[in-house]
């Protein structure tokens, strides 16, 4: 492509569709600009981003401290590798150990990377300190689980399009239903358990809130039997649900906690595993790393999207957003709205379907009308907008959600 061409949409997704492999479906629009709450597409039109980059984008496109963050830290030192120490890690995992209240942070980069990292930790830690016997351990995962796409984690995954085609399977996973602390009970019975992986909201599976006091009935449980809850926080932490974590709302602190996406407020992959003494220093040197986990760039820039999610008091705002966005959607009046969920800013509706008009058609409407969201399955809608929303802009949006939906009646 000549440098002088200019991008048009229909040349951005004909280029992705020669060049690019076919692993998404996205929505026709072709996006070149974020800021805050809106996105841009080539044309110039504007839009309210009401996915957020799955939850990566908490504190809106491109936040000016994050940014500058970035900016000054790539003109001075961007990677070292772990083979050396610099000077920006050690502030940062004191910062984030001390921002979340652990003794120790295993810095990586995707959210993938930080649950697999998790997994091996919670591994180690049953053959070194609970003694389950070398090669035996299992953890228990939830059917309607999402915690990326390696091939240990679609293993465990319930659902045959992140599974189908990928085998043969990892083995050490036990699968129980969500929001059932019966299960847990059951499954937890098997002494090599080692580990409970789980997501306080499962985002992926639509925005499914467990019970109220699910989180710590299933704490309890598990410390019942020395196993370790491990809390995938990926996408629900970081004040996206109206609490830094999902786990406040039930005052339960996991044994591990995975973080992603909006620790660095959607610039550059930065994920992390943040532990007690007792489990992290099970892995010894040179037993796990990677070469970005935590490069001086990312350190930095972790620092400053968490400065910004305590400094904008964003989980209050999320709380308060939320609340306000719910109400509005409940006084939308259509057949085809059967149902509004969520906690915080993290969000879903689902769509009856009706003469042939599904949830993606809804958004290909509200993306006429000036909002991006899309279906997760088939029928459900989530609705996550940057935190950074204000009340005025909830009410608009709330607006061209009403009008869109209304149009097909
Ligand atoms: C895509 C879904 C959401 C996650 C939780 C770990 C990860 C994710 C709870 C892995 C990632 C992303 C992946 C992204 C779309 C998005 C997603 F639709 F795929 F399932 F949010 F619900 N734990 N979720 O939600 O983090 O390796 O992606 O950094 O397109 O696959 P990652």
């Amino acid at each position: 492509m000549k440098t002088s061409e200019v991008m048009t949409s229909k040349l951005a997704m004909e280029l992705e569709d020669k060049y690019g492999a076919h692993n998404y479906h996205p929505l026709p629009v072709v996006l070149s600009k974020g800021e805050g709450v809106y996105v841009w597409d080539v044309d110039g039109k504007k839009y309210f981003d009401f996915l957020s980059a799955y939850s990566a984008v908490n504190q809106g496109h491109c936040h000016p401290d994050i940014v500058n963050a970035l900016i000054d830290q790539s003109r001075k030192l961007t990677l070292t590798s772990r083979a050396f120490y610099n000077d920006c890690l050690g502030s940062y995992e004191k910062y984030v150990t001390e921002f979340f209240g652990f003794d120790k942070v295993l810095p990586m980069n995707s959210g993938a990377e930080a649950v697999e990292t998790a997994l091996k930790l919670c591994r180690r830690w049953g053959y070194d300190k609970k003694g389950i016997p070398e090669n035996q351990a299992k953890i228990i995962v939830c059917e309607g689980n999402f915690h990326g796409r390696t091939i240990t984690i679609v293993s465990f995954s319930t659902d045959p399009d992140s599974y189908g085609g990928f085998g043969p399977k990892t083995p050490g996973f036990i699968t129980i239903p969500y929001n059932d602390t019966n299960a847990l009970e059951k499954a937890l019975e098997d002494s090599n358990v080692a580990g409970f992986l789980v997501e306080p909201i499962q985002g992926e599976a639509g925005v499914f809130v467990p019970d109220d006091g699910y989180l710590a009935k299933a704490y309890k449980l598990c410390k019942a039997k020395n196993v370790l809850f491990i809390a995938d926080e990926v996408q629900t932490g970081i004040a996206r649900t109206g609490k830094l974590l999902a786990c406040d709302h039930e005052n339960v602190k996991p044994d591990m906690l995975i973080l992603g996406k909006a620790l660095s407020g959607g610039t550059i992959p930065i994920s992390a595993v943040l532990a007690n003494n007792d489990i992290m220093l099970c892995i010894k040197p040179g037993e796990h790393g990677s070469t970005f986990g935590g490069n001086p760039l990312a350190a930095k820039v972790a620092i400053a999207a968490l400065e910004v999610i305590k400094n904008e008091k964003l989980a209050e705002r999320a709380e308060k957003m939320g609340q306000l966005l719910r109400e509005e959607l409940s006084k939308i009046k259509s057949d085809m709205l059967v149902l509004i969920r969520g906690k915080g800013l993290l969000n879903a509706i689902i769509i009856k379907p009706k003469n042939g008009v599904e949830a993606w058609d809804v958004c290909l409407k509200m993306k006429e009308n000036g909002l991006l969201a899309k279906p997760t399955h088939q029928h459900i809608i989530r609705f996550a907008p940057p935190l950074v929303i204000s009340e005025g802009q909830i009410r608009e949006a709330a607006e061209i959600i009403k009008k869109s939906i209304l149009s097909f009646e």
